[in-house]
């Protein structure tokens, strides 16, 4: 994926509030804006990179971009869970992430269990590629410490420029 690493971010919007409820795994939300500026060889699935809230701290994510076929959404959605426990919801905020590697497709399961574990394990790979060197780096890319980190500056025209890498 020649896309790769695709660094974007945008406004924390509310989606259809299962991840915490019925998962147990919150998933931050972008709004469409977001979804309809990815590259065209951006494949639905999940990836692995990081992210950070507002200016607060980098830390390590998995995403899913797609109709989440469990659920067979009609909306094409690209939902981050941060591996990180937070305080509090951070809807409104602003989202930077830097996509990095892609881990597999979106699949439907038999049982909501199955899916569970499956993110589990997405996590837990996660984890592992992103000690690696060439990973690493873009923890500390300049992207994660540029100004507009506003949710005004996000939400408009602004997404042409700051999306893509
Ligand atoms: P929704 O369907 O509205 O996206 P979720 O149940 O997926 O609802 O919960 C997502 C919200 O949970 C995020 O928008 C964010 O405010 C909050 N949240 C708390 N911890 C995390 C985390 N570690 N990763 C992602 N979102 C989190
Ligand atoms: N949904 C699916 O329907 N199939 C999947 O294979 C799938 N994999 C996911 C992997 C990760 C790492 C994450 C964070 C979410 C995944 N989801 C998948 C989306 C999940 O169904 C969604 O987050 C919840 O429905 C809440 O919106
Ligand atoms: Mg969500």
């Amino acid at each position: 994926m020649k896309s790769l690493p695709y660094f974007c971010r945008g406004e924390v919007v509310r989606g259809f509030g299962r991840g915490s409820k019925e998962l147990g795994i919150p998933t931050a939300n972008f709004p469409d804006s977001v979804v309809e500026h990815l590259p065209a060889d951006v494949n639905t699935g999940i990836y692995y990179g990081w992210a950070c809230v507002g200016h607060g701290d980098v830390h390590k994510m998995v995403m899913s971009i797609g109709w989440n076929p469990y659920y067979k959404n009609s909306k094409k959605s690209m939902e981050t869970h941060v591996i990180h426990t937070f305080k509090e919801d951070f809807y409104g905020e602003v989202l930077s992430v830097v996509m990095v590697g892609y881990i597999r497709p979106e699949r439907s399961f038999d049982s909501l269990d199955a899916l569970i574990s499956a993110i589990n394990s997405d996590i837990e790979e996660a984890k592992l590629k992103l000690d690696q060197p060439e990973f690493l780096k873009l923890k500390t890319d300049n992207f994660f410490s540029s100004s507009s980190h506003s949710p005004s500056a996000a939400t408009t025209a602004e997404n042409s420029i700051i999306n893509g890498h």
